[in-house]
């Protein structure tokens, strides 16, 4: 195990809720975690993130969070977590917990005491407690809005439920309220929680909203478009008061000293959405964050222009200060990537939830997207079920749904559920062995057993086999672990081919997809990996139709 496992791992985000139950209140746990362990070792990646499993009312499915020394009972305990990372660190697999900085919940020990007081108090202090405007401060102190929508601030009040003229805000759901990263306090208590787990032989931290911490100061007005009421864009724009203040690098630094006071050095990946790639690299400086997410990846449609560039870009923007570029597809906050592929057929938009497009061909191009983004170079992430070509679930009745955006936004938005479904580990109905008693805190769709672990394992073709494969030929094919790649250029523009390795070296990897609506024959040797069954090699290379992905030795 090197110190720099990171520049080149695929690491499992387990969403803790979802992911396995093992005492059967239809609720994930750590003890389910632990008891899949072994399949997560057999699938072949490098670490697995664990969403937040601290204690917390779940109003945000656990990033609302109590006591980041506790385990959410739910969940089990702090002992229990280390066990896990004990059993974790046995298979090869590293051990990354999120860590939630930009808010706590409101049943956190600071807010309610800062609740028992009055505005101005040192225990308001720790918070953005700010004076309204208006007569008697009856309105907000400015125009931000909520991410999940609806204003950033809500009214503080006193002891006997009357106003007091002061708000305070929250940048996410009003149960969130922000911390105030200028009070020494706030970083002094963190840089301790980083210790107690580092101490407890974690791996690294998943830091989420990496880019909010500061805010500018005198809280001035963002002069919103009026009716511009859904959540505030996280695709920032210069000069936003909330976003990338210039003040955030510090906390950063500070963290990073933290993480390297420890033997092997901790590692971060921040959750960052920048305005600019050299907004961007200035958080993954060598005394900063290691990587951060791409959400510009995530986000790029079946369009080969702007795959090609969104690949060029994330490799050239990390390269600027030396950090590997990451990829990622699926989150616990996005529709599926075969169901995002499939509103892409449809001449829809990916982000466009109201409804299925044409699943065959997402699930095509969902195979397809995952072998492209395993053989680029960096460092991938996989989304609990992803391995396993899990679709989004729509038709999740509203009374089902708990994302806080959803009441914020009256529906329109907060759909995040559809990716929080339970995982299938058998076809067995009911709960397709998500638990020993059936029970699934989010319901099961008709077909979600099929898609089960079970099921695809006694299967070659599935989307498991296919995952399994290429992690394997990660590991195996040093190539695939180098770090660069130069691209191979075609005759027709609608196909990506990449070369990884030495350039002509006999160890070489070419790693192609087909984004048009033609068959092409590619040039190449043995084949190493295909998206979906049926793809033949041929004499001197191989037949990829569209929507499809392969690994070729080169
Ligand atoms: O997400 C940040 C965030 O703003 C997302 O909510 C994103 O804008 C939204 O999902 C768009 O679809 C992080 C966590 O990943 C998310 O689960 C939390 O709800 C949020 O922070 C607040 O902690």
């Amino acid at each position: 195990m090197t110190t720099d496992w990171w520049r080149s791992a695929v690491i499992y985000q387990i969403y803790p809720k979802s992911f396995a139950d093992a005492d059967g209140d239809g609720i994930g746990d750590v003890a389910g975690i632990r008891s899949r362990l072994s399949y997560l070792a057999d699938l072949g990646v490098d670490a697995i993130w664990v969403s937040p499993w601290y204690r917390s009312p779940d109003r945000d499915g656990g990033y609302d969070v109590e006591d980041f020394r506790q385990i959410d009972p739910r969940f089990g305990d702090v002992e229990e977590a280390v066990a896990l990372i004990r059993d974790a660190h046995k298979l090869g697999l590293r051990v990354i917990a999120d860590i939630v900085p930009n808010h706590v919940s409101d049943q956190h020990r600071w807010f309610r005491a800062a609740l028992a007081t009055t505005p101005g108090s040192p225990e308001w202090d720790l918070f953005h407690a700010v004076a309204g405007t208006g007569e008697g401060g009856t309105r907000p102190p400015n125009d931000w809005r909520s991410v999940f929508g609806g204003s950033a601030w809500d009214p503080i009040l006193d002891a006997a439920g009357g106003a007091t003229g002061f708000w305070f805000l929250h940048l996410f759901d009003a149960t969130q309220p922000d911390l105030n990263w200028e009070h020494p306090t706030v970083r002094a208590e963190f840089e301790d929680i980083l210790r107690f787990w580092f101490e407890r032989g974690l791996d690294g931290f998943r830091i989420d909203v990496a880019t909010s911490l500061i805010k500018a100061p005198g809280y001035p007005d963002e002069h919103r478009a009026p009716g511009a009421d859904a959540g505030l864009s996280l695709e920032v724009t210069e000069g936003q008061p909330q976003w990338n203040r210039p003040g955030v690098h510090d906390v950063w630094r500070a963290w990073r000293r933290v993480a390297d006071e420890h033997d092997p050095p901790r590692v971060f990946v921040g959750e960052v959405w920048a305005d600019s790639p050299a907004g961007l690299a200035a958080y993954l400086r060598p005394d900063e964050l290691h990587t951060v997410f791409n959400f510009d990846y995530m986000m790029c449609p079946w369009d080969v222009d702007r795959l090609r560039s969104v690949v060029d870009a994330s490799l050239s923007t990390a390269g600027l200060v030396g950090a590997p570029a990451t990829w990622v597809l699926e989150s616990h906050d996005k529709p599926r990537v075969r169901t995002r592929f499939a509103l892409d057929a449809a001449g829809r938009d990916i982000n466009d939830r109201s409804g299925p497009g044409e699943d065959a061909l997402g699930a095509l191009r969902g195979r397809a997207a995952t072998l492209f983004m395993l053989g680029l170079p960096g460092s991938a992430y996989l989304y609990q079920g992803q391995e396993l070509g899990l679709r989004e679930v729509w038709e999740l009745p509203a009374g089902a749904r708990q994302d806080p955006a959803f009441a914020r936004t009256n529906g329109a938005d907060g759909l995040r559920d559809g990716c929080r479904v339970p995982i299938p580990w058998t076809d067995e109905r009911p709960g397709c062995g998500f638990g020993p008693t059936g029970a699934s805190w989010l319901p099961m769709p008709p077909d979600w057993g099929a898609m089960s672990v079970a099921r695809q394992d006694r299967s070659e073709t599935g989307v498991l086999a296919l995952v399994r494969r290429a992690l394997r030929l990660r590991r195996a094919e040093p190539a695939l672990r180098s770090p660069g790649m130069t691209w191979v250029a075609q005759e027709d523009p609608a196909v990506l081919v990449l070369r990884r390795g030495q350039s002509g070296g006999d160890g070489d990897v070419v790693v192609a997809m087909n984004l048009g609506g033609a068959t092409v024959h590619l040039a190449g040797g043995a084949l190493l990996a295909a998206s979906a069954p049926g793809i033949q090699a041929v004499d001197g290379g191989v037949l990829l139709p569209p929507d499809s992905a392969v690994w070729l030795r080169g």
